[in-house]
């Protein structure tokens, strides 16, 4: 009974030992480059030689996961050979040594042959193992030390093995995920840098002149001040050389098309206003840039959706869906199935390598991130993510408007001052914009230039003012004649309407 129960303990430190060197190796790999870790260099390895009907088989069996299953499939080898290598380990250690070597040769062959193999790449492997030969020599110690005990101490001897047992699985386990999340980060921020965006078929046209009004938010928000709204707790790293969008459903002609296959197709470049169904009467989810993607129309001519598929449901690589009108992605406006962002790859947190954008529909409905799927099918029949929580299926962006300046609260000098701001009605386009004080009469502000009518517009309006309290409102009206609604509403169901109004001081 108790040479079995020995062989077990081996066996368990000989794991446990392999867990530490994994995630040892995970932390050494932050500093020498992502594909120096030894899993992922064996699974790359594995990936780059399979035949093609075993990769094929490997991509039906488990879809988008099969490289996960590769790296499970790779840590359970490893699994079975550290128990092997501590079973041995009780009977000849030299033996077990060699065994921990033989796999590290495999690991840092594999490193230092990946693609881009810094000098270092052998180091995860070899620390790891080095880590790896210590905690089993430590393991087995206190096994042995409770098997030449009496009876008495056997309980002692087990709660010290379970014990160090405990300590190496923490060890493997918290700076290894942290290391790991760490090189997924780089290696996806790696990935977009060596992304070089085609030439667009049709270029946006030059921004005029006049589309900037001074003193209100900037017409182009920049990258790094675009508003952020997604459910991801840590933005999805998705490597463009395994994305693949498939376009499926009720469709005549189902297909699956990957990276290299979209970069290809025709491009445009437009500039696209985005909204947050979330955003409050004078909020800031709102922001606009110039897209370069491929008409998504085209996509979903090639697909033929079948009739009565009325909803286009998006899926990001986390789950998430949102599901826009077939009807609005058709009907020839500049739906863009986006890869650039102001002339950059997407960032990784607005949906990096691929995302949707669409005129005149708020994000939850139709600006996918990290988009892999798309599904032609009938809003009857599916509820994208936001809809069982309360929100609307159709999410058309409301007609509004936004004095940025002066802020709220504001102090200005009497005489002459010019309120500013956005307003922005996606596809329809805004023809006025008005501005009110006090309560009184409506006076038209000027309009400054816009590209397009699917992106917002600034205005401007030369308010004499006089000494006092002033409440300073604003409406728009959009290109279908129709003025912004006075009525308030709260963001859900469909989005907040009313008038943004301010308060300023004049002395
Ligand atoms: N995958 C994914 N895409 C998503 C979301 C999300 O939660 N997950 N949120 C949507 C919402 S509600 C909005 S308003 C826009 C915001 O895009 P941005 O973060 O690039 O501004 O993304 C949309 N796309
Ligand atoms: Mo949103």
């Amino acid at each position: 009974m108790r040479g079995v129960k020995l062989s077990v303990r081996g066996g368990l430190a000989g794991v446990a030992a392999a867990a530490v060197a994994v995630g040892v190796a995970e932390v050494v790999a932050v500093l020498t480059g992502p594909l120096s870790a030894p899993l992922i260099a064996v699974g790359g390895v594995v990936v780059d030689n399979v035949p093609g009907p075993v990769k094929d088989f490997g991509v039906r069996v488990f879809g988008v996961h099969d490289k996960t299953a590769l790296i499970v499939g790779t840590s359970v080898l490893l699994a079975a050979y550290a128990y092997g290598v501590g079973v041995v380990a009780l009977r000849s250690w030299r033996l077990a040594v060699g065994g921990i070597a033989l796999f590290a040769a495999v690991g840092v062959a594999a490193a230092v042959t990946r693609h881009d193999a810094g000098v270092f790449a052998w180091l995860p492997t070899v620390a790891g193992a080095a880590l790896a030969v210590w905690t089993l020599r430590l393991l087995l110690t206190r096994a042995a030390e409770e098997q030449g005990a009496g009876q008495d101490a056997y309980g002692e001897g087990r709660r010290g093995f379970l014990k160090g047992l405990g300590i190496a699985a923490g060890v493997a386990a918290v700076p290894g995920l942290a290391g790991r999340w760490l090189t997924s980060r780089q290696a996806v921020n790696a990935a977009r840098g060596e992304v070089v965006l085609p030439a667009a078929r049709q270029t946006a046209p030059p921004l005029p002149a006049g589309v900037q009004v001074p003193g209100v938010t900037p017409y182009v928000s920049p990258n790094r001040d675009f508003y952020r709204i997604d459910t991801a707790l840590i933005p999805p790293r998705v490597d463009p050389a395994t994305w693949e969008l498939r376009i499926h459903g009720m469709v005549r002609n189902p297909f699956t098309i990957t990276w290299e296959q979209l970069l290809q197709r025709p491009m445009i470049e437009r500039y696209v206003t985005l909204a947050c169904v979330s955003n409050e009467v004078g909020g800031d989810l709102i922001g606009n840039a110039l897209w370069l993607g491929a008409p998504i129309r085209e996509l979903l001519e090639e697909a033929g959706p079948l009739p009565g598929a009325d909803q286009v449901v998006q899926r990001s690589i986390d789950g998430w869906t949102c599901g826009s009108p077939t009807a609005a992605l058709m009907d020839g406006r500049d739906a863009l199935l986006a890869v650039g962002m102001n002339g950059e790859p997407l960032p990784v947190a607005h949906g990096f390598p691929v995302r949707m954008v669409v005129p005149g529909l708020y994000g939850y409905v139709s600006a996918c991130k990290w988009i892999t799927e798309i599904e032609l099918t009938r809003f009857s029949d599916f509820d994208a993510y936001w809809v069982p929580r309360g929100w609307s299926a159709q999410g058309p962006i409301k007609t509004e408007s936004r004095i940025d300046t002066p802020r709220d609260g504001g102090r200005r000098p009497a005489g002459t001052v010019v309120v500013g701001g956005v307003a922005w009605a996606q596809h329809r386009g805004i023809t006025k914009v008005e501005v009110q004080v006090d309560g009184g009469a409506w006076s038209e502000a000027s309009l400054a230039d816009t590209v397009s009518s699917d992106t917002w517009r600034q205005w401007s309006w030369s308010w004499p003012a006089t000494a006092g309290e002033h409440t300073l409102r604003v409406r728009a009206t959009d290109g279908a004649g129709a003025v912004q609604t006075s009525t308030p509403a709260p963001p859900a169901p469909d989005g907040a309407s009313g008038w943004h109004q301010i308060s300023v001081t004049v002395e």
